[in-house]
């Protein structure tokens, strides 16, 4: 009788998200054989979070405990353990956090990160490492002070964003530590290294300061490969030199580069895991840690984004990204680096009202069920019979507005919809925004064809809009998207890309070295399937209300907050 063959080697892939932490591990033919995932709010109940943050009285600040993510860490590796995952299989890990959020290391905290006992869970271990408890999140808008200063002081808007790849934004880090500074200087006295949540991350499974990765960045209109690519969300960094902007660090804090630390790129290696891990877990010695990078980033990987495509990821954010060739840098959204192809680009949308205001409606009009939402969804006629409303539980990025509004088909402002047209109203506003706003990125639709041209010089004979996140299982949230964007859309199997992108990029991180690309990596990953397909006519009902929901933006945007 054969021998029953060993186990091969798996690779893991973090994500560090807003509301959950989340992990998948791949085997070497890129099958998903593991996953696992903390909820902050269910199973971390003690640190009082709703959606896996805390918003602050004045509903600007937005932050989450920074022990919660240290303590999450511990409770899904004991979870994997008594799952019975080998840990003595992962070869190389890597993950993606939150973007922009931040962490304040307290001095001497390295010290304590690289002794730690395996006697004891990480966030006892770490309880007196931070000079901040409450991390600021990319959630927060509480930050306009510091970026109109920040832009100010380096020559306007469009100046920053020529520098830093964006114009400053609130949820930006370098605006997040320029208040901390001018509102807590003695926290930014104390603190030895500022983290984002990924370089945290990392962190903790190297057992040592992690540095910030290149690809957790924008950058403006040049063109740069992938591991050259760089700057943050962060407004800090000088994309075509790769360097710490003085006058932008200066704005912000003193003595800030030195914080920050030297950034690295995404594909490196950083160390082998910490002996903490395979004290008490069982981890091979030679496992690899791989720079950790973006959740966005880290789902571009996992979706395996191609020229032509679009994807939209519907999570706690809902974030949109186009394949583009030629950026030109503009002062809504962001430009990225493509993880795939070091000779393409990203442009990023990021909206803020996104899973949290959809379960806000279906919690108090669907009884918290998906089933009743999706039947309401689809019992409504597409285009709402012209009723249109704008959900913005917390001030939006794209538009800049805030609370709900709602007009009929006459374009007056009323008070309530029935629940079924409130349902529809805000999955048709959620992708028509979605939808106006890309098409200011260079999509266009031409005759029924998708194709994305002209601004960007994107060349797009069929358009596939990917989609992932939580409301990626949700069939009829998708048959509205490929109806408003009149486009077909796919998925991938799992929900969780950032996740999935993470555990290939650890791959690539091992082979890096030998010139082989992400895309030959991800070459063997499963194709996406189709899920949804543009009703007949679809096309003629959202061709007029486009227009109008343009209009009603400006109206929306207009009125006094
Ligand atoms: C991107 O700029 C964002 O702010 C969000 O998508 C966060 O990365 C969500 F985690």
């Amino acid at each position: 009788m054969a021998a029953p063959t060993e186990p091969g080697p798996c690779y893991l892939g973090w994500d560090f998200s807003t509301q959950q932490l989340k992990v998948i591990a791949v085997d070497e033919q890129l099958r998903v054989i593991h996953e696992n995932n903390i909820n902050f709010d269910k199973d971390l109940p003690e640190f009082g979070t709703q959606g896996g943050v805390c918003v602050h009285n004045d509903r600007l600040t937005v932050t989450s405990p920074v022990l919660m993510w240290a303590k999450a860490l511990d409770m899904i590796l004991e979870k994997m353990k008594s799952d019975g995952f080998d840990f003595s299989r992962v070869k190389a890990l890597s993950g993606a956090g939150q973007q922009h959020g931040s962490v304040y290391w307290k001095e001497g905290a390295n010290c304590i990160l690289q002794s730690l006992s395996p006697d004891l869970p990480l966030h006892q271990s770490l309880k007196s490492c931070f000079s901040l408890s409450n991390s600021p999140v990319w959630m927060d808008s509480s930050t306009t002070t510091q970026c109109c200063f920040l832009e100010k002081a380096v020559g306007g808007a469009q100046k920053l964003a020529d520098v830093t790849g964006s114009r400053a934004y609130e949820r930006f880090t370098g605006n997040q530590i320029a208040k901390i500074y001018s509102q807590n200087p003695e926290v930014y006295t104390q603190t030895e290294r500022i983290s984002l949540v990924s370089s945290f991350a990392a962190s903790l499974f190297l057992g040592a300061y992690a540095p910030i990765d290149y690809s957790d960045v924008k950058f403006g209109n040049v063109k740069l490969c992938w591991s050259a690519a760089k700057s943050s969300g962060m407004n800090l960094l000088q994309i075509r030199e790769k360097v710490w902007n003085p006058a932008c660090l200066d704005a912000c804090a003193p003595a800030l580069g030195k914080k920050l630390g030297h950034p690295a790129p995404s594909s490196k290696i950083l160390g082998s895991i910490s002996p903490y891990y395979i004290q008490r877990f069982g981890f091979n010695s030679g496992c690899k840690v791989v720079a950790f990078t973006g959740d966005n980033p880290a789902s571009l990987a996992g979706i395996r984004l191609a020229e032509g495509d679009i994807a939209i990821s519907l999570g706690t954010s809902d974030t949109l990204f186009l394949w583009i060739k030629e950026p030109k840098p503009a002062l809504e959204g962001h430009i990225l680096c493509s993880p795939v192809d070091p000779q393409a680009y990203m442009a990023l949308l990021c909206y803020k009202n996104g899973s949290l205001m959809r379960e806000k409606i279906r919690d108090e009009l669907a009884s918290g069920s998906w089933e009743e939402f999706s039947k309401a969804l689809t019992s409504t006629a597409v285009g709402n019979d012209g009723n249109v409303g704008f959900y913005f539980d917390v001030m939006e990025i794209i538009p800049e507005a805030v609370g709900i509004h709602r007009f009929n088909t006459h374009n007056n402002r009323i008070p309530i919809f029935p629940k079924e047209v409130e349902i529809r109203a805000l999955i048709e506003g959620q992708f028509m925004s979605k939808r106006i706003h890309s098409e200011k990125l260079g999509y266009k639709i031409f005759h029924g064809i998708c194709e994305a041209v002209l601004q960007h010089h994107i060349s797009m004979p069929t358009t596939r809009i990917l989609a992932t996140g939580g409301a990626s299982c949700n069939k009829a949230i998708l048959q509205v998207l490929s109806d408003v964007f009149s486009a077909p859309v796919y998925t991938i199997d799992t929900a969780n890309s950032a996740c999935l992108g993470s555990a290939y990029r650890a791959i690539h991180g091992l082979v890096e070295e030998t010139s082989v690309s992400l895309t030959d990596v991800v070459k063997l990953a499963p194709e996406p399937r189709l899920v949804a397909t543009p009703m007949a006519g679809v096309a003629q009902v959202y061709q007029p209300l486009l227009k109008r929901y343009m209009e009603l933006e400006q109206q929306v945007l207009n009125r006094p907050k």
